[in-house]
Formats: structure tokens, C-alpha cells, sequence
């Protein structure tokens, strides 16, 4: 009702303005032309009784016959009701004859001998208004006197009022008619509008303006109004793409400006299953540790910035002890900036969900690495609860009922769905940070529709590359009954839109670690007195969780090839692997172990110089500071991942390099090959291919190594986390901007439905 008011106010008062200034115009306007006829009609009234009048006046003797006739004549004139009377007045101006005689006596003869009056008088009665004429006699020149001719004319003013009655109505009608045809078609235009509104919002109003033939929600005459909305948005979102990108310093900061500007502040919370820190036990004391995964290197740097709530499993033998009755703990303990939340998990239920069906069933199935995926239906039931349970532990740690949930990795596929169910204003940005595989390869998951339902919970899914989102669609897509949109990469499903991106994971920039770090030169003496190997021998590194989609046999097997085709290398190369201990109750990481061992004394047995071993493998946690301490001690850093979602471990190798030396060799298996491209890129099944990359990395000179590792370091300087999270941040307030739109839009749009729904009832009494 509010639209129609807005309507049909402005038009009323229009109309009674103009009612208000036509109707005195239009009395006036009458008036003159009724008191011309009346004029007209005097004048035929005044020439019509000249004559017998003129006979009657000769008549010295006033023939009394005569007299009569003209009275007669008179008075059948005077039997218009129009007519009030007729007077004459001699030449003298003297009132001699008048008819009725009851004819009001302030009307009295014009003065002798003025000029003929055109247009008669008013005077105004208490019986009406009179129109007197005045004409004068005149016979062969001679002037005999003035002839008065009194209309009644007060029907002029009760035509008036009649006439501006019907112009009220004829106005209240015009209204009307133009009232509901206006309503109609603004009804009509709105809900084209609102259609074409939420199209847009969709993105895909750019798609309906410009495709000829295309169907057109927003109507054909809403086009241009489509147009500059696309165009609007267009402006907001490269303002936003323009923002990222002329940003080329990413920082802390610059998160944190995007969540008091952009996001004003609103809450963050991240899920993953594993925690930033772990409380253990060590003898007496309690040690605290930092996990070596690639996931929590990236988001703590942006909890710290965010300040927000961090909620993961709680798998630290201590971790009991230090949490608060919330089970919560501010971290880091040294400088808190952030509160971790921690879920405690069963034995069982760490089993089923972490062992079993997240690493024993989709940590395979998503790495093309030559490992059967193991699924048990008892591990799915277990990776349902413990998704529930952080489901819980998000309601219960939301202080708003819209907060920005950034859900990590493949433990969590079922939780975007189950978050979204309960707190539908919630933005959740997923983020996989493992390959997602081709549909064939997905296919064999038995519950894949569940999973991708859950996934499709999210309002914005994350992929390190294009290749994994279109892997993504493609999967979709053969699944689901749901509208796959690659223009605009969005999947609806089940009412809410989600959108699929690239955001490429990074590092911090600067690394916190290398501000720690001696220089080159003392990190690499320190570093081959430690090994027992001589200064000159070349130096390797390899730093990985110890999991069979990193290549670490691969690896070996192309420095055994090295120094079989260029054995001057032997006892003048060595290559140091550190590996990370990593889910080593599953009983293919317990083998790959063994392999890996196996395959490194057989090599170093069989390239043996009693001195300078050709692997150095050492299967430990190394805290940060000394992994960048070995990053920097290295030559060469080889990556050969058989499977990679990006690899962080290249990207660190790269920043540790503030000297500007020592070469990369990456898998082209791993995301980060997308980026790196100076890097020497491998495929690491192919032994003699990597063998040789070994060879020219280890003659490569030193002019080279700077210009690659300079162009390298410059694009991790500026694709750094604090980018990859802020994109998402920005996307995030781009979506929940839009949100608001549309929310807004849809309120407006409600009266209509409303007052439906208020004439249903009252139909229904
Ligand atoms: P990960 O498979 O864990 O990560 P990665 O990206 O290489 O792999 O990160 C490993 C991290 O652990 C690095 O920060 C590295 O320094 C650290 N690390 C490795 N070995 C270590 C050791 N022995 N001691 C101490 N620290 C060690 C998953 C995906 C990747 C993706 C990341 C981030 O598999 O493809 O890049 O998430 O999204």
C-alpha cells in the first residue's frame, strides 16, 4: 500500500490544484460568454420592440387599443423566463413605462445621450444577479429615448456551480482511471524490476543485457535500469579487484582495515581441524608446540589480525589443562591476540572421522597419487557427529547471528550445510586446500551427493586453482539437479547461491622466521658442520609432512639417478630430508615410512664416500626458525609432489632467499607451479627429467639463480596470505553488500503480497 500511496498522493494533489486554479477560470470564462449571448439577445429583444414602441410613443392620444398591443407584446416577451423586464426611459432619461411594475426600482435609466453600451450592467438583487442592457430608440435620427432590457442571469451562476461540479468529477474520474492504471503497471514494472534486481545481484544481469534473444527478468523497458546496475556493480567490484591490486603491499594491516571498513568490525570465526597450537606434556612441564602444516601457517598470521575465534579439535595432551571452563585459550600464550576454542574428540570418533574417513577415504580420492581411498560406512557416521559437534561449538561461539565463518578443508565437508541450516545469515567461506578431483575420480565416493550438499552450503567455496574449481563444476554438475553458472561461478542448490573461486594460498611477507636468521653465509656453515659435510658440498633440502602425495621416494630416486649419470657429484651433493611425522597410525603412512628409510641407506650405502652421505634424512618436527635456517644453509630446494593443492614449502624456500640465491625445482603437480614459474618445473615420474633438473641446478650460475629467484620472490612478496584472505574478506563484503540489497529490495517489494494477503482475509470473515 505504501508503493500505491506514493503513487496516488502526488497524483490528487495534483489534480486538486488544478481543480482549484481552473474552476474561477473556467467560471469566468462562462460568465463572459453567457453574458454575450445575453448582450446578442438584448440586442434582438431591443430591435424587436422598436418599432410597435415607436407607435406607441407617436400616439399623442395613446390609443388605448394600441397601448394594449404593445403591453401584449411586452408581456408575451416577457414570458421568457430569462426575461425580467423591460423598461423605457424618454428622452429626458424619465422612467415612463416598465413592465412587470414590480421591476426593482434601483434600476434607473442611463444618462441622456450617452454612447450606446455594449456589453450590459450587473447589479446584483436580493433575488439574483440582473443583466441590464441599454438601447437606445432612435427613429429617422431622431433619439426618443433608451430602451432597457433586464435578464434574470442568476441560471449563469447555477450553470457555473454545475460546471465546476462536473470538473471535480470529471478530474476525481481522470484520477482515478490514471490511479489504477498507474498501480497496475507499477505493480507489474516492480515485479519485473525486483526479478531483474535479483537477477543482477546474481551477476546474471550483465548476461540477460547483452546475449540477444536471451530471456529478460527484469522486462525489455528495464534493460538500460539493468545496465547501470551492471554497471554499478561492475564499478564496485573493480574497485574492489582495483583495491587488491594496486594494493601491492598486503600486510596485517591491510586485513585489518578490510574488517573495520569493509566489514565494520563484524565477527570472524575459523574452523579447522587442526589447532594453531598444542599444549603437550613433557615430564613435569607443559611444552607448547606449532603443528607443521601448510594450512595453519597460512590462517594464523590472519587470525592474528582478525582477532577473532579460532575453533579446532583439541589434540595436545596438555590441552585440558590450560583452557578456561569454556574450554577456551588466548593464544599465542607470549602475546595473545586471538581465542582458541578447542573440541575435544573420542578415540573413536578421532578414528573414524580424522584417520578413517577424511585421510583413509578423501585425502586419496582427492590426490591423484596411486592410493586406493578406504571407505567405511562406520567412519562416515563418525565424520557426520564430529561435523555436528563443530557445528555446535560455531552456534555456540557466535556472538551474532551473521558472522563469517571460514570453514578449512576437506574434514569439514558436511559443516558449511549444518552451519548454514542454523544461522542462515551467516557467510561461510569454505576453503579446500587439497586438489579436488575430475568427476570419474569423485564418483567412487558412495557419499558423494552428501558431501557436495554440505559444500554447497557455503556462500563462497575456495580452490587454490582454476583447474580444481572446474574440476568442481564438472563435478556438480554430473550430480546434482543444480544450476551451474560458469559465467558468473555460481551453484545453486537448494535455494542459496554459492560461489566458486581461485584464491592461490600463500605465506606471510615478510616471514616472521626470517627476521631471526643469521646471515647466508654463517646459516650455511652452521648447517654443513652440523651435517659433518665439507663447505663446498652442495647442499640439498626437501621439507615435507611425511605423506606419500609429496613424492619423497620420487624425489630420492632421481638424486640416486644424478649420481649415476654425473658421478662427480658423489660425496660432493648432499641432500637433506626433513619430514615431518604425519598420521602415522594409518598404516600406508607406517609403510611409506619404512620405504622412505629403506630408500635412503640403500642409496647412501650404495653411493657411500664414508663422509658426505647422499641422503640425509631426518624424520622430526624442526621448529620454524630451523627450517628457515635449512632453507637458507641450501643450494637447492626440491619440491616433487605427485599431487599438490599448492605446496607451501617452495614458497617458503623462495622468501627464505632474501640473498637471492639457490634454485627451486617444483612438481608440476603442485599449485604453486602455476606461479612460480622460474622455478626449474618437473614431472617428478619422470626420473631422468628430475635427475637432469638436479644437474642444471647445481651448475646453474649465480647471475641466473638471482634473476629467477628475484622474479619468484617478488610474487610471493605480493601474493602473499594476507591477499589470499583479504580476497576472501572482500568477497565476503561484496556478497553479504549484495545481500543487503536484495534484502532490502524484497522488503519493498512485500506490501504487495501483503495486501493480497489482507483482502484473503478478509474475504475469509
Ligand atoms: P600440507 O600438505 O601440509 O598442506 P604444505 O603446503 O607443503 O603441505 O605445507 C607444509 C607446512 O608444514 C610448511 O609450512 C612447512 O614448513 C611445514 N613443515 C613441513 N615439514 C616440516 C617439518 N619436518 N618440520 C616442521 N615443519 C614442517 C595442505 C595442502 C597443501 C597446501 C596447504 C595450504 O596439502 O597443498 O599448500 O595445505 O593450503
Amino acid at each position: 500500500m505504501r508503493l500505491s500511496l506514493r503513487f496516488l498522493l502526488p497524483l490528487a494533489l495534483a489534480l486538486g490544484v488544478v481543480a482549484y486554479v481552473a474552476a474561477p477560470l473556467i467560471d469566468k470564462l462562462t460568465f463572459a460568454w453567457f453574458v454575450r449571448d445575453i448582450d446578442i439577445r438584448a440586442n434582438l429583444i431591443a430591435n424587436a420592440v422598436q418599432e410597435p414602441l415607436v407607435e406607441m410613443l407617436d400616439d399623442k392620444d395613446r390609443d388605448a387599443a394600441r397601448v394594449q398591443r404593445v403591453e401584449s407584446l411586452f408581456n408575451r416577451i416577457l414570458q421568457d423566463e430569462r426575461l425580467f423586464a423591460i423598461a423605457f426611459c424618454d428622452n429626458r432619461g424619465a422612467l415612463v413605462y416598465k413592465t412587470p411594475p414590480t421591476m426593482p426600482n434601483n434600476i434607473r435609466c442611463g444618462p441622456v445621450g450617452a454612447p450606446l453600451e455594449e456589453t450590459g450592467r450587473i447589479v446584483e438583487e436580493k433575488g439574483g444577479t440582473l443583466h441590464v442592457a441599454t438601447r437606445p430608440v432612435v427613429i429617422d435620427g431622431q433619439h426618443l429615448g433608451q430602451l432597457l432590457v433586464v435578464h434574470d442571469i442568476s441560471f449563469i451562476q447555477r450553470r457555473s456551480a454545475d460546471t465546476r461540479a462536473y470538473l471535480v468529477y470529471l478530474l476525481a474520474a481522470i484520477g482515478g482511471v490514471f490511479a489504477l492504471i498507474t498501480v497496475i503497471i507499477a505493480e507489474w514494472s516492480w515485479r519485473g524490476w525486483i526479478a531483474g534486481t535479483k537477477a543482477l545481484i546474481r551477476g546474471q544481469a550483465r548476461f540477460h543485457a547483452q546475449e540477444p534473444g536471451a530471456q529478460d527478468p527484469g522486462g525489455r523497458e528495464l534493460r538500460p535500469i539493468a545496465r547501470d546496475l551492471a554497471a554499478l556493480v561492475n564499478d564496485l567490484e573493480t574497485e574492489r579487484r582495483t583495491r587488491d591490486e594496486s594494493q601491492v603491499s598486503w600486510a596485517p594491516q591491510s586485513l585489518r582495515t578490510i574488517l573495520r571498513e569493509d566489514l565494520k568490525g563484524e565477527e570472524v570465526l575459523i574452523v579447522s581441524n587442526r589447532e594453531p597450537y598444542i599444549h603437550v606434556r613433557r615430564g613435569e612441564g607443559i611444552e607448547l608446540q606449532r603443528p607443521a602444516s601448510g594450512l595453519v601457517t597460512a590462517l594464523e598470521p590472519v587470525m592474528r589480525a582478525c582477532s577473532g575465534t579460532w575453533i579446532a579439535h583439541g589434540s595436545g595432551s596438555a590441552d585440558r589443562d590450560v583452557v578456561d571452563t569454556n574450554d577456551r585459550v588466548q593464544v599465542p600464550p607470549d602475546n595473545p591476540a586471538y581465542r582458541l576454542r578447542r573440541v575435544w574428540l573420542t578415540k573413536e570418533e578421532e578414528a573414524g572421522y580424522y584417520y578413517g574417513f577424511a585421510n583413509e577415504g578423501l585425502w586419496p580420492l582427492c590426490h591423484i597419487a596411486h592410493t586406493r581411498p578406504v571407505f567405511r560406512a562406520a567412519d562416515w557416521e563418525q565424520y557426520r557427529e564430529v561435523n555436528r559437534r563443530f557445528a555446535d561449538a560455531v552456534v555456540e561461539e557466535s556472538k551474532s547471528d551473521n558472522p563469517i565463518v571460514l570453514v578449512q578443508d576437506y574434514h569439514f565437508a558436511l559443516l558449511p550445510r549444518m552451519i548454514r541450516d542454523r544461522l542462515p545469515g551467516a557467510t561461510i567461506i569454505t576453503f579446500w586446500h587439497i586438489p579436488w578431483p575430475n568427476p570419474e575420480t569423485f564418483g567412487v565416493c558412495p557419499w558423494q551427493t552428501e558431501l557436495l550438499e554440505g559444500l554447497l552450503g557455503s556462500s563462497i567455496l575456495g580452490f587454490h586453482t582454476q583447474f580444481h574449481c572446474n574440476n568442481f563444476f564438472d563435478t556438480v554438475d554430473r550430480s546434482l539437479e543444480a544450476r551451474v553458472d560458469r559465467d558468473t561461478f555460481t551453484i545453486s542448490h537448494g535455494g542459496n547461491p554459492t560461489e566458486v573461486h581461485r584464491y592461490p594460498i600463500s605465506i606471510e611477507w615478510p616471514p616472521a622466521a626470517l627476521a631471526r636468521q643469521p646471515a647466508v653465509a654463517d646459516c650455511r656453515d652452521a648447517a654443513r658442520r652440523e651435517l659433518g659435510i665439507g663447505p663446498d658440498v652442495k647442499l640439498g633440502i626437501g621439507v615435507d609432512r611425511l605423506d606419500y602425495t609429496k613424492g619423497i621416494l620420487e624425489r630420492f630416486a632421481a638424486i640416486e639417478r644424478l649420481l649415476e649419470i654425473e658421478p662427480q657429484w658423489i660425496g660432493r651433493f648432499s641432500f637433506l630430508q626433513i619430514a615431518a611425522p604425519s598420521r602415522s597410525s594409518i598404516e600406508e603412512y607406517q609403510s611409506l615410512d619404512a620405504r622412505v628409510r629403506a630408500a635412503a641407506q640403500r642409496i647412501n650405502e650404495r653411493f657411500d664416500t664414508g663422509g658426505c652421505p647422499p641422503i640425509v634424512l631426518r624424520i622430526e618436527h624442526h621448529d620454524a626458525d630451523r627450517v628457515y635456517a635449512l632453507y637458507r644453509a641450501a643450494d637447492l630446494c626440491f619440491v616433487s609432489s605427485l599431487h599438490d593443492g599448492m605446496n607451501l614449502v617452495a614458497k617458503e624456500y623462495v622468501a627464505s632467499r632474501d640473498d637471492e640465491r639457490g634454485v627451486l625445482i617444483l612438481s608440476q603437480f603442485a599449485g604453486a607451479s602455476r606461479e612460480l614459474l622460474e622455478a626449474l618445473i618437473v614431472n617428478p615420474y619422470d626420473t631422468e627429467q628430475c635427475a637432469n633438473a638436479l644437474r642444471v641446478a647445481l651448475a646453474m650460475s649465480p647471475a641466473e639463480q638471482r634473476d629467477r629467484m628475484r622474479s619468484m620472490r617478488s610474487l610471493v612478496r605480493e601474493f602473499n596470505v594476507y591477499r589470499w584472505a583479504g580476497r576472501m574478506l572482500l568477497d565476503a563484503t561484496r556478497m553479504r553488500n549484495r545481500r543487503k540489497i536484495e534484502s532490502q529490495a524484497q522488503t519493498q517489494a512485500q506490501p504487495w503480497p501483503r495486501r493480497g494477503a489482507k483482502i484473503l482475509r478478509l474475504r475469509g470473515g
